[in-house]
C-alpha cells in the first residue's frame, strides 16, 4: 500500500514537472541556422566533438532525477556517432538517453558577441539544457537546430552542456512507424523505412559567437547569366541598427566585383555582376568566393564568406537543363551509414564516396531519404556533383489517424524550412524532394501503373499533402525543382505536383524475380505510359537488385553480382531508347545496415554496388566501363 503511494506520488510528481518543464523549452527557429558556424576575424566558433558522457533512460527518470545538473552513471560515447554500435548490447535500443559534455566559453567571446549552440542532428527528439537551465527542443533528426545561450554562459568557469536525445518510432512521426499496419511484425526495430534507425548525436555540437549589437542574420544568393555576363543577386538579413553593408564577389584570380547593400528595415538587396562568367557545372565547378560585410568597409561589424557557383536549373518540356543545356543526370541513391559510426558523420568515407562516385563517372546522388552533413554539400559543390536533396519524410501514408496525419504534414513542413535556409546556397543542390515513397493502403496489385488503388479520399488527402508541401518549397525557393519520389504500382496522378517525375522501379527484383524479359518489357512500357500521361521529363531515382559480395552464378540466379550487373546494364540501355529519361540512379551507392526483416539477410540492404566498406561489386566496374570508357550514349 504504501508502496502504491509513493508509486503514485512519484507519477503525479512526474507530470507536475514534465508540464512545467514543458513551459520552459521553446521550439528552435529555422532561422537560427540559416548561416553554418564559422571561424572567421570576426566571428567565433568551438566544435565539441569528443567524447562526451552518457546514459541510457529506459525508464525516463532522467528529467525528474535532474540528470541535467550531472549524470549519475555516465559512461563514454563519441559524439559525432550513433550511439547503437558503440554501445555493448544497445544496438536495438532507441529510448532516452542522456549525453553530457563541460566546456570554457573563451573569455574572449565574452563582450558585444551573442552565443549560441547548434546541434549538427539529433535523432529523433532532443532537448537541451545548458547549467541546468532548459534552452529548447527540436523534433526531427538530420537537420541543424540552435539556439542563443548568451544569458546561460558562465564565464571563466566550465559550463556544463546536457542534451536528451530519443529516437521512439511512432506513427505521428516522420519518419516513424505505421500503426498497426502490415509492416508491424515483420521487421525489427518497426521503422517504416529500410534503413537502421540509428540514433543520437550524429554531427558535430558546435558553439559560435556572432556580433550582438548588429549582425548578419541570413543571406541567399540567387544566380543566373546572359551571354557571357553572370549576375549573383544577393538577398540579406541583419539584425540590429546598421544601415549599410557591402557584398564583394572574387573570382580565382583575385578580380573583385562589388555592390552596396542599403537596407531597408532588416533586409537589403544587391546584385553584383560577373564578366566573363565562369558558370557552375559537372565540368567545370568553378566556384566565386563571396563576402558580405556589415557596416563601413575599413572596419566591418560583421562578415561572413561563403562560396557559389552560377547555374541555372530549369525543365523545359521534356529536357532538363542545366545552365540552358541538356544533361542527364547519372548518379545513385546513397545512404550516410558505416560500422560502428551508424549515421554519425565519417568524413575519410565522405570523402572516399566521392573518389568512387568521381571514378565510375557518375555526376549526381540523392540525399535518400534524409539531409546529409553540410561537408557533404560543401563538396559537391567543389568537385560538381549535382544533388537532389532529400527531407527524411519517408514511408508517409495517408489512410490512418488524421491527426497522425496532420502532424505529419507540420513536420514535413518544418523540414523543408529548416533544410531551404541550411541548403539554399549550395550550387550543387538542384532538387528539393519532399518525400520519398508515399504510398497508398492497397499498393501492389498495380504493377504497370494502370489503376489507381488508393480510395477517394486517401486520394484528396494525400494529393493535397504532396501538392501543398511542393508549393511551400517553390514558394522558399522558386529557382530549383521540386518533386517527390513515386513509389512502384502507386497512383501515377499524385506526380502531377512535380516538376520533374522521379520514381522507384524495381520489376526484375520485387515483381517478374529472374524473368528479365517481362522485366524489361514491364519497365520500357511504364516509363512510355507515364511520359505519355504526365508530359514531363523522368529521372528513375532507384533501381538495382541485392548482391551477396563475392556470390557467383548464372546471370539469372538472384543474389549474384552477375544479376545485378546484369540488371543495371538493361536498366540503362532500356532507358538509353528513351530521350525523356533524364537521370538513371542506381540504388544503392553501398550496402546499408537495415532493421532485422526475413528480406534482409544480416540486415544489411545489399543493392549496393560497393559493398559497406566501399569495394567494388562487378556492377561498379560496368558503370565505370559505360560511364567512363564508353561513354554509351548518355549513359
Ligand atoms: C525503395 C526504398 C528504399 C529501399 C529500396 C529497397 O523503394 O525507397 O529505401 O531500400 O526500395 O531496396 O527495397
Amino acid at each position: 500500500m504504501r508502496k502504491m503511494l509513493f508509486v503514485s506520488l512519484v507519477c503525479a510528481l512526474n507530470i507536475i514537472t514534465n508540464v512545467a518543464y514543458a513551459a520552459d523549452f521553446t521550439d528552435a527557429s529555422p532561422m537560427d541556422i540559416a548561416l553554418y558556424p564559422q571561424q572567421n576575424a570576426i566571428r567565433n566558433r568551438l566544435d565539441l566533438s569528443g567524447i562526451w558522457s552518457f546514459q541510457l533512460d529506459p525508464k525516463e527518470e532522467g528529467e525528474v532525477g535532474e540528470w541535467f545538473n550531472g549524470l549519475p552513471q555516465p559512461q563514454s560515447i563519441a559524439v559525432p556517432g550513433s550511439w547503437n554500435d558503440q554501445l555493448d548490447q544497445q544496438h536495438n535500443y532507441l529510448g532516452c538517453t542522456w549525453y553530457e559534455t563541460e566546456t570554457f566559453v573563451p573569455t574572449a567571446w565574452r563582450d558585444g558577441n551573442e552565443i549560441f549552440l547548434r546541434i549538427g542532428s539529433a535523432v529523433y527528439f532532443a532537448k537541451v539544457w545548458i547549467n541546468g537551465q532548459p534552452v529548447g527542443k527540436h523534433e526531427g533528426g538530420h537537420l541543424p537546430f540552435a539556439f542563443t545561450i548568451t544569458d546561460k554562459v558562465k564565464w571563466g568557469a566550465k559550463n556544463r552542456i546536457t542534451i536528451m536525445v530519443e529516437n521512439k518510432l511512432r506513427p505521428d512521426r516522420v519518419p516513424g512507424n505505421v500503426a498497426g499496419g502490415a509492416l508491424a511484425s515483420q521487421n525489427y526495430p518497426n521503422a517504416n523505412y529500410d534503413f537502421f534507425p540509428y540514433s543520437g548525436l550524429h554531427r558535430a555540437v558546435w558553439l559560435y559567437s556572432v556580433p550582438k549589437a548588429a549582425r548578419i542574420n541570413d543571406i541567399t544568393l540567387t544566380t543566373t547569366f546572359s551571354g557571357t555576363v553572370g549576375k549573383i543577386h544577393a538577398k540579406v538579413q541583419k539584425v540590429g541598427n546598421v544601415s549599410a553593408g557591402r557584398i564583394v564577389v572574387a573570382d580565382r584570380d583575385g578580380r573583385k566585383m562589388e555592390a552596396q547593400l542599403r537596407f531597408k528595415g532588416q533586409e537589403a538587396e544587391a546584385d553584383v555582376q560577373v564578366p566573363d562568367v565562369n558558370l557552375w557545372s559537372p565540368e567545370s565547378p568553378y566556384l566565386y568566393n563571396v563576402t558580405v560585410e556589415l557596416g563601413g568597409a575599413n572596419r566591418p561589424i560583421d562578415s561572413y564568406q561563403l562560396q557559389t557557383g552560377v547555374r541555372t536549373i530549369e525543365v523545359q518540356g521534356d529536357d532538363l537543363l542545366l545552365n540552358g543545356k541538356s544533361i542527364t543526370l547519372r548518379g545513385f541513391g546513397k545512404h550516410e551509414d558505416f560500422p560502428i559510426f551508424g549515421r554519425g558523420v565519417a568524413q575519410p568515407v565522405m570523402i572516399r564516396d566521392f573518389e568512387l562516385m568521381k571514378w565510375v563517372g557518375a555526376n549526381s546522388f540523392r540525399t535518400s531519404h534524409y539531409p546529409y552533413d553540410e561537408s557533404v554539400y560543401e563538396e559537391a559543390d567543389k568537385q560538381g556533383i549535382l544533388i537532389i536533396d532529400e527531407i527524411p519524410s519517408v514511408g508517409l501514408v495517408f489512410y490512418d489517424d488524421p491527426k497522425d496525419i496532420d502532424r505529419r504534414k507540420v513536420l514535413c513542413s518544418q523540414y523543408l524550412q529548416e533544410l531551404v535556409s541550411r541548403d539554399k546556397n549550395h550550387p550543387s543542390v538542384i532538387m528539393w524532394c519532399v518525400a520519398n515513397e508515399p504510398s497508398p493502403k492497397n499498393l501492389g496489385s498495380n504493377v504497370m501503373g494502370g489503376k489507381n488503388d488508393a480510395a477517394e479520399e486517401e486520394n484528396r488527402i494525400a494529393k493535397k499533402f504532396l501538392g501543398e508541401l511542393i508549393a511551400e518549397v517553390k514558394q522558399l525557393d522558386p529557382t530549383r525543382l521540386a518533386t517527390f519520389v513515386g513509389v512502384m504500382g502507386g497512383p501515377a496522378d499524385w506526380l502531377d505536383v512535380c516538376d520533374i517525375i522521379t520514381i522507384n522501379r524495381y520489376y526484375g527484383w520485387y515483381t517478374n524475380i529472374g524473368n528479365f524479359a517481362t522485366a524489361e518489357r514491364y519497365f520500357g512500357g511504364e516509363l512510355d505510359k507515364l511520359h505519355n500521361e504526365l508530359h514531363k521529363p523522368i529521372v528513375v531515382t532507384e533501381f538495382g537488385a541485392d548482391a551477396i559480395a563475392g556470390q557467383h552464378a548464372n546471370e539469372d540466379e538472384m543474389f549474384s553480382e552477375e544479376y545485378q550487373q546484369k540488371m543495371i546494364n538493361a536498366y540503362l540501355d532500356i532507358a538509353n531508347t528513351k530521350p525523356f529519361v533524364k537521370g538513371m540512379m542506381i540504388w544503392a551507392f553501398a550496402d546499408f545496415r537495415t532493421s532485422q526483416a526475413l528480406m534482409r539477410v544480416r540486415s544489411m540492404n545489399l543493392k549496393g554496388v560497393f559493398t559497406q566498406d566501399r569495394r567494388p561489386k562487378m556492377a561498379a566496374w560496368l558503370l565505370r566501363k559505360r560511364w567512363v570508357e564508353e561513354k554509351k550514349g548518355v549513359y
